[in-house]
Protein backbone atom coordinates (compact mmCIF):
# COMPACT_ATOMS: atom_id res chain seq x y z
CA UNK A 1 0.00 0.00 0.00
CA UNK A 2 2.86 2.30 0.84
CA UNK A 3 4.10 2.02 -2.71
CA UNK A 4 1.07 3.83 -4.09
CA UNK A 5 1.81 7.01 -2.14
CA UNK A 6 5.41 7.34 -3.30
CA UNK A 7 6.08 10.50 -5.30
CA UNK A 8 8.79 9.97 -7.83
CA UNK A 9 11.25 12.70 -8.66
CA UNK A 10 9.99 12.72 -12.25
CA UNK A 11 6.43 13.37 -11.02
CA UNK A 12 7.68 16.13 -8.79
CA UNK A 13 9.00 17.95 -11.85
CA UNK A 14 5.42 18.24 -13.05
CA UNK A 15 3.62 18.65 -9.76
CA UNK A 16 5.62 21.65 -8.60
CA UNK A 17 5.10 23.81 -11.74
CA UNK A 18 1.44 22.82 -11.89
CA UNK A 19 1.03 24.31 -8.42
CA UNK A 20 3.43 27.23 -8.92
CA UNK A 21 1.84 28.47 -12.17
CA UNK A 22 -1.75 28.95 -10.90
CA UNK A 23 -0.44 30.36 -7.60
CA UNK A 24 1.75 32.79 -9.58
CA UNK A 25 -1.24 33.83 -11.71
CA UNK A 26 -3.33 34.42 -8.61
CA UNK A 27 -0.59 36.57 -7.08
CA UNK A 28 -0.29 38.55 -10.34
CA UNK A 29 -4.06 39.07 -10.38
CA UNK A 30 -4.07 40.36 -6.79
CA UNK A 31 -1.03 42.60 -7.38
CA UNK A 32 -2.48 44.17 -10.54
CA UNK A 33 -6.00 44.53 -9.14
CA UNK A 34 -5.11 46.12 -5.82
CA UNK A 35 -1.55 47.35 -6.43
CA UNK A 36 -1.75 48.80 -9.92
CA UNK A 37 -5.52 49.43 -9.92
CA UNK A 38 -6.17 47.51 -13.12
CA UNK A 39 -9.83 46.55 -13.29
CA UNK A 40 -12.78 46.35 -15.62
CA UNK A 41 -14.77 49.54 -16.04
CA UNK A 42 -17.92 49.61 -13.94
CA UNK A 43 -21.40 50.77 -14.83
CA UNK A 44 -21.43 54.57 -14.96
CA UNK A 45 -24.71 55.11 -16.68
CA UNK A 46 -26.06 55.25 -20.17
CA UNK A 47 -26.54 58.03 -22.68
CA UNK A 48 -28.48 58.09 -25.92
CA UNK A 49 -25.74 58.18 -28.60
CA UNK A 50 -27.64 60.51 -30.93
CA UNK A 51 -28.25 62.94 -28.06
CA UNK A 52 -24.77 62.88 -26.49
CA UNK A 53 -23.99 66.49 -27.50
CA UNK A 54 -27.20 67.69 -25.81
CA UNK A 55 -26.76 65.63 -22.64
CA UNK A 56 -24.77 66.96 -19.65
CA UNK A 57 -21.88 66.76 -19.06
CA UNK A 58 -21.17 66.00 -22.72
CA UNK A 59 -22.88 69.17 -23.96
CA UNK A 60 -19.80 71.03 -22.67
CA UNK A 61 -16.78 68.86 -23.45
CA UNK A 62 -13.60 69.94 -21.75
CA UNK A 63 -11.46 69.75 -18.65
CA UNK A 64 -12.92 70.83 -15.34
CA UNK A 65 -11.12 71.11 -12.01
CA UNK A 66 -13.24 69.28 -9.44
CA UNK A 67 -10.93 69.59 -6.43
CA UNK A 68 -7.35 70.27 -5.42
CA UNK A 69 -5.24 68.35 -7.94
CA UNK A 70 -8.37 66.64 -9.26
CA UNK A 71 -9.67 67.07 -12.77
CA UNK A 72 -12.50 65.65 -14.79
CA UNK A 73 -12.30 65.43 -18.56
CA UNK A 74 -15.71 65.35 -20.22
CA UNK A 75 -14.98 63.79 -23.54
CA UNK A 76 -17.04 63.10 -26.62
CA UNK A 77 -15.74 60.75 -29.28
CA UNK A 78 -17.09 60.61 -32.79
CA UNK A 79 -15.85 59.86 -36.26
CA UNK A 80 -12.97 60.78 -36.32
CA UNK A 81 -11.99 62.96 -33.44
CA UNK A 82 -12.06 63.48 -29.72
CA UNK A 83 -13.45 66.59 -28.09
CA UNK A 84 -11.39 67.85 -26.36
CA UNK A 85 -8.31 66.59 -28.18
CA UNK A 86 -5.86 68.58 -26.10
CA UNK A 87 -5.99 68.38 -22.33
CA UNK A 88 -3.77 70.37 -19.99
CA UNK A 89 -3.27 69.44 -16.35
CA UNK A 90 -0.51 70.14 -13.85
CA UNK A 91 1.83 67.34 -12.82
CA UNK A 92 0.55 65.33 -9.88
CA UNK A 93 -3.07 65.55 -11.00
CA UNK A 94 -5.64 62.84 -10.70
CA UNK A 95 -7.72 62.88 -13.84
CA UNK A 96 -11.04 61.16 -14.39
CA UNK A 97 -12.12 60.70 -17.97
CA UNK A 98 -15.87 60.60 -18.46
CA UNK A 99 -16.34 59.71 -22.08
CA UNK A 100 -19.04 58.70 -24.50
CA UNK A 101 -19.41 58.01 -28.19
CA UNK A 102 -21.84 59.95 -30.36
CA UNK A 103 -21.84 57.41 -33.17
CA UNK A 104 -19.97 54.12 -33.49
CA UNK A 105 -17.67 52.10 -31.29
CA UNK A 106 -14.46 53.92 -30.37
CA UNK A 107 -11.72 53.44 -27.84
CA UNK A 108 -9.64 55.62 -25.57
CA UNK A 109 -6.11 54.40 -25.07
CA UNK A 110 -3.37 56.35 -23.30
CA UNK A 111 -0.32 54.11 -23.60
CA UNK A 112 1.74 55.98 -20.98
CA UNK A 113 -1.08 56.01 -18.43
CA UNK A 114 -3.35 53.35 -17.06
CA UNK A 115 -6.17 54.15 -19.48
CA UNK A 116 -7.63 51.65 -21.92
CA UNK A 117 -11.41 51.72 -22.37
CA UNK A 118 -13.92 51.01 -25.07
CA UNK A 119 -16.33 53.82 -25.83
CA UNK A 120 -19.46 51.85 -26.53
CA UNK A 121 -22.34 53.82 -28.05
CA UNK A 122 -24.93 54.31 -25.32
CA UNK A 123 -22.52 53.61 -22.48
CA UNK A 124 -20.70 56.17 -20.34
CA UNK A 125 -17.06 55.21 -19.84
CA UNK A 126 -15.37 56.27 -16.63
CA UNK A 127 -11.67 55.86 -15.93
CA UNK A 128 -9.34 57.56 -13.47
CA UNK A 129 -5.59 57.89 -13.69
CA UNK A 130 -2.79 59.99 -12.28
CA UNK A 131 -0.24 62.06 -14.16
CA UNK A 132 2.85 62.53 -12.03
CA UNK A 133 5.50 63.34 -14.60
CA UNK A 134 5.35 66.40 -16.84
CA UNK A 135 5.29 65.72 -20.55
CA UNK A 136 3.00 64.82 -23.41
CA UNK A 137 0.80 61.77 -23.23
CA UNK A 138 -0.71 61.01 -26.63
CA UNK A 139 -4.03 59.19 -26.69
CA UNK A 140 -5.63 57.25 -29.48
CA UNK A 141 -8.79 55.58 -30.63
CA UNK A 142 -7.89 51.91 -30.60
CA UNK A 143 -11.13 50.44 -31.90
CA UNK A 144 -11.27 50.55 -35.67
CA UNK A 145 -14.02 53.04 -36.51
CA UNK A 146 -13.75 53.67 -40.23
CA UNK A 147 -11.68 55.18 -43.02
CA UNK A 148 -9.98 57.95 -40.97
CA UNK A 149 -9.64 55.99 -37.73
CA UNK A 150 -5.88 56.55 -37.77
CA UNK A 151 -6.37 60.32 -37.48
CA UNK A 152 -8.35 60.00 -34.27
CA UNK A 153 -5.97 61.02 -31.55
CA UNK A 154 -5.11 63.77 -29.11
CA UNK A 155 -2.78 64.49 -26.23
CA UNK A 156 -2.69 65.16 -22.55
CA UNK A 157 -0.13 67.84 -21.76
CA UNK A 158 1.10 67.52 -18.22
CA UNK A 159 2.72 70.76 -17.19
CA UNK A 160 5.31 71.17 -14.44
CA UNK A 161 3.31 71.98 -11.31
CA UNK A 162 4.80 75.46 -10.81
CA UNK A 163 4.03 76.53 -14.39
CA UNK A 164 0.46 75.28 -14.09
CA UNK A 165 0.02 77.29 -10.90
CA UNK A 166 0.88 80.45 -12.80
CA UNK A 167 -1.69 79.50 -15.44
CA UNK A 168 -4.43 79.17 -12.84
CA UNK A 169 -3.32 82.38 -11.21
CA UNK A 170 -3.18 80.83 -7.79
CA UNK A 171 0.01 80.62 -5.78
CA UNK A 172 -1.02 77.35 -4.10
CA UNK A 173 0.09 78.76 -0.76
CU1 LIG B 1 -11.18 54.59 -34.25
Amino acid sequence: MRRGTTIYLYELFWILPSIAIPVGMLVALVVFTFGAGVHLPGDHGRVEPTAVLATPPFDQPGTVQVGPGQYEVRMVSGIWSFAPNEIRVPAGSTVTFVAASRDVLHGLFIPRANVNVMLIPGQVAHVTTRFDRPGEYPFFCHEYCGIAHHTMWGKVIVEPASKADRHDGDSAS
